[in-house]
């Protein structure tokens, strides 16, 4: 799975295997970015939270899905994700 920064899939800020159950923070110049996301994997469905380690609100990563651009209320705010155990 990948996160950008910006929509329509540029400048990456972070990809991880799929299937991790660990909530994975994003710090520096990543944190409170993410505006667009894919997730490749048929089997795995992962969570991204507003706060670090996996607190506030919540966005999904479907199963075999995308987002170019997500809507205005989730844009730069995710701190913290996992790739599995959806949310
Ligand atoms: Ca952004
Ligand atoms: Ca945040």
């Amino acid at each position: 799975m990948c996160l950008w920064g910006n929509n329509d899939y540029l400048w990456m800020i972070d990809s991880r295997d799929t299937g991790g159950s660990t909530i994975a923070n994003l710090s520096g110049d990543a944190n409170d970015e993410m505006d667009s996301w894919a997730n490749k994997s048929n089997t795995y469905a992962g969570c991204m939270w507003s706060d670090a380690n996996g607190s506030g609100d919540r966005q999904a990563l479907g199963l075999n899905s995308s987002d170019n651009n997500v809507s205005p209320a989730n844009s730069d705010e995710v701190s913290s994700w996992r790739t599995a155990h959806a949310c």
